[in-house]
């Protein structure tokens, strides 16, 4: 039993009373703007708005009370009464609120007009909308290249502001779109076309009612996605194996209680998740299914009819590569580099050889490592090798991140667009869009800090906390001629100001939006390629707010002039008008948007890999062995650990709603590091010592020299495997070099930064 203060083990079920008493206490002491049931009921039902919180999907027939505790915080937060009007947030110094927490400036509450930076006096101030547009369209159209833009945006923004936001950029000659994705699902939006054909997932919830078995790499649906725990219940309860792998032991995935179950609730009893739970190593999972391979490999030459091979011979290419690779790994490197034994392994490949359907789902605990993108085709390559793509019950499901970051891809929002989607717009807008591939947010935060990227203009988001390495990324920031954010709250990037920077406040998506058409609604896209309207209710935070989509169009008038050969104001009194445009550039995927969306529910975007059709260059599925990034750094050095970063219960990525991680057990703080016993007792630590932890990345960049450290955290003991560490996101992001990243994809290896552990001195 742990003495440190605010921390204890969790033992009930997740979920359950506590979950309840949390809506509860979420709702009231924001003192929403409508009471918060009604927003609540309205939220991911036919005619309300989309949840701002995760992109799990709808089930078809919504109960009235899809109960989820972490989409009713977000509401909250958004639909709150408190107000970060021009003098509030002026009555401090900029270099004042950069002392705050995050937690403290979103707490400010919703931004309620467009603010200036006023240097003289280190304050923002009021300037009205038509002013703020002149100067950034100034200042934009003084840049030596288009190329000096930045386009930042978040996955919260609807189809129809992410369309305009990219057109904007491209009219006016960047592909520089750095986008949360490239901090987030990246590695599956590169990889999975490699091998299925198609960046996205092949499942549909109602595969979940068909499958025999769940397999979940490195995500944590208690909290995260907690709709999904109905999902996960009902398959459970009806005896399908859920096989986590997690080095953390993630309450939800071990029992749950479900709110809406009146007998979990009176008996205080929860439904078993997983039949089997894995701890593998951070970084581990590729090489636990370099083990299951083999197991399956073996198996099936002995003659158990493992592999699918009319399925293998008719659908893919590359399995002799693979199974080579397979062969050629040993026993001992799978369990030293797995953490897991060759029996647990071999365990594992039973299950999953005796389910005839398996759904394979997958979050940020494999998308973040320096190959991550390599460990997506590894994932693929397991559920290749049974057929389990493209058939009822079986497929890839990664878990997206923000509730429409999947939309914003779909409608153009990508700084290495296809020829296709350029050729498209060239032909539905008459202008040739810039060719050649943008930056990413690892690449945009290089170029800035070089001086070669001059203005950041940010749909959403928060990206300077988001991002890694604050000490490359915050000087990147103050050093631009301009930084423009359109934002609900104010956060960190709005106060790393560039030369001059402006906060342009919107509505959130809970939100009337009234044009000049009518109130309109708009368009989202969930993890399963759902895509369905969302209206807003509750009576804008501020008569000053604008839309999203009126925002974009406003800037793009100031950015381009009036000659642009898109009628910006005309799109924005109906956004018909700009689904109709979406569909023209995309044909194939939006036909039919305006109709299609009347639909209650919505339309499923065409997924080919779930009908076995594989847009690959062969034509077929192929089988991409894994390869570990050659120069990772830390391999080889004992004293070195690996520190993953996770998400609280209480937080909504940078948007720290309360210091508690309930599932956790901690409460009332955030600067732990979880440790396992055996690696404090090496260093002689123990159980609520301070520590230091110091990043063991040999950075020879720009930055070299720089020591990255996070100094006075208190080391909790917690049963994980050796050589892991697991921290807070973002108060650990300090301690990841830019450099240190997915060569693919470019995603930061948010969740395996080489440190060391050492007492705090
Ligand atoms: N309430 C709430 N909902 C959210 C968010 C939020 O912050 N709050 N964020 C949204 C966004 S943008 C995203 S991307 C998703 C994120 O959803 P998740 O992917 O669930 O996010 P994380 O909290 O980063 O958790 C990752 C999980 O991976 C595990 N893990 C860490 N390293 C490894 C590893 O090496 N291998 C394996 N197998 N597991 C590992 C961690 O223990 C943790 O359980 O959630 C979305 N929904
Ligand atoms: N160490 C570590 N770092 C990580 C991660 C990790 O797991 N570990 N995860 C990464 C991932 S997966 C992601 S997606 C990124 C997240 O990166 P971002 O998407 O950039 O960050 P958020 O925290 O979601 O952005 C919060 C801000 O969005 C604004 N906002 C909220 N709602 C709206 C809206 O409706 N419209 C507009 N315009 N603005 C709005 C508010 O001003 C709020 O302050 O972080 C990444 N960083
Ligand atoms: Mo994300």
């Amino acid at each position: 039993m742990t003495k440190v203060k605010g921390v204890k083990t969790y033992r009930k079920p997740a979920g359950g009373w506590g979950a309840l008493r949390a809506v509860a206490g979420a709702l009231s002491d924001q003192e929403t703007v409508v009471e918060g049931g009604r927003s609540l009921l309205s939220a991911n039902q036919p005619d309300g708005f989309d949840c701002p919180g995760c992109a799990w999907p709808d089930p078809k027939h919504t109960s009235s009370f899809e109960f989820c505790e972490n989409g009713a915080k977000a509401v909250a937060w958004e639909s709150t009464t408190k107000r970060a009007t021009p003098e509030v947030v002026g009555a401090h110094t900029v270099a004042e609120l950069l002392t705050w927490s995050d937690h403290a400036l979103e707490d400010l509450g919703r931004l309620t007009e467009p603010m200036v930076y006023d240097r003289a006096t280190d304050r923002y101030r009021r300037i009205d909308w038509a002013g703020a547009f002149d100067r950034i369209g100034e200042v934009m159209r003084g840049l030596s290249s288009p190329d000096q833009a930045e386009f930042y945006a978040s996955g919260r923004a609807s189809n129809e502001a992410a369309f305009l936001f990219q057109l904007m950029g491209r009219k006016f000659g960047t592909n520089n779109f750095p986008d949360c994705s490239n901090m987030c699902h990246e590695p599956t939006s590169v990889a999975l076309p490699d091998a299925i054909g198609m960046g996205k997932g092949s499942v549909t919830l109602e595969d979940f009612d068909l499958c025999d078995a769940v397999f979940s790499f490195g995500h944590n649906p208690g909290t995260n996605h907690p709709r999904m725990m109905s999902t996960l219940r009902a398959a459970a309860k009806r005896g399908a194996a859920i096989v986590v792998f997690n080095p953390l032991r993630e309450r939800a995935l071990e029992k749950f209680a479900s709110p809406q179950d009146p007998v979990e609730m009176a008996t205080l009893t929860g439904t078993d998740i997983a039949s089997r739970y894995f701890q593998v190593a951070v970084g581990g999972d590729a090489a636990a299914v370099t083990g299951m391979l083999k197991a399956l490999l073996a198996a099936d030459r002995a003659g158990g009819q493992v592999i699918d091979w009319p399925f293998v011979v008719e659908h893919t290419a590359g399995f002799e590569a693979l199974a080579e690779t397979v062969d050629a790994a040993d026993w001992p490197t799978i369990e030293a580099q797995s953490g897991l034994t060759r029996a647990d392994l071999e365990e594992a490949a039973a299950i999953y050889a005796r389910s005839k359907a398996v759904i394979l789902c997958y979050g940020m605990g494999i998308t973040q490592h320096r190959s991550s993108s390599s460990a997506v085709h590894q994932l693929a390559n397991l559920l290749l090798i049974r057929g389990n793509i493209g058939r009822p019950g079986a497929g890839i499901c990664p878990l997206r991140g923000h509730s429409n970051v999947q939309g914003a891809r779909s409608v153009g929002v990508a700084e290495k667009p296809t020829q296709a989607l350029l050729d498209n717009i060239e032909k539905v807008f008459g202008f040739r869009p810039p060719q050649h591939h943008g930056h990413t947010v690892v690449e945009a935060i290089a170029a800035m800090r070089d001086g070669g990227s001059k203005a950041l203009i940010s749909l959403g988001g928060n990206f300077a906390v988001a991002a890694p390495d604050p000490a490359a990324t915050f000087p990147a920031l103050t050093g631009l001629d301009l930084t423009v954010t359109v934002a609900t709250k104010l956060n960190r990037t709005q106060l790393l100001c560039g030369r001059e920077s402006y906060i342009l406040p919107c509505l959130g998506r809970t939100e009337r939006d009234d044009q000049a058409g009518g109130r309109q609604a708009v368009t989202v896209e969930d993890s399963m390629s759902m895509v369905h309207a969302s209206r807003g209710l509750n009576p804008p935070a501020s008569e000053h707010l604008r839309s999203e989509p009126w925002i974009v169009a406003e800037l793009a008038l100031a950015l381009l002039g009036p000659d642009t050969g898109v009628d910006w104001r005309g799109l924005v009194a109906d956004y018909g008008k700009v689904r109709d445009l979406i569909e023209q550039v995309f044909p194939e995927t939006f036909t039919g948007y305006n109709q299609r969306i009347l639909t209650p529910g919505g339309f499923r975007l065409p997924v080919p890999p779930s009908e076995r059709i594989w847009k690959t260059a062969s034509g077929k599925a192929n089988f991409i062995p894994y390869q570990a990034d050659g120069d990772d750094p830390r391999r080889g050095d004992p004293d070195v650990l690996l520190l993953t970063t996770v998400r609280s219960h209480d937080q909504y990525n940078t948007t720290i709603y309360g210091l508690n991680d309930r599932y956790r057990g901690v409460s009332g703080r955030r600067d732990v590091i979880f440790a396992s016993p055996a690696d404090l007792k090496a260093r002689g630590l123990a159980d609520g010592d301070l520590v230091d932890v110091v990043a063991a990345f040999a950075d020879t960049g720009p930055n070299g020299g720089h020591v990255r450290r996070l100094a006075g955290f208190t080391v909790v003991e917690r049963v994980l495997p050796t050589g892991c560490l697991a921290a807070y996101y973002p108060e650990a992001n300090p301690l990841l070099a830019l450099a240190d990243h997915d060569r693919r994809s470019g995603t930061p290896a948010y969740k395996s930064m080489p440190v060391r552990l050492m007492r705090a001195g």
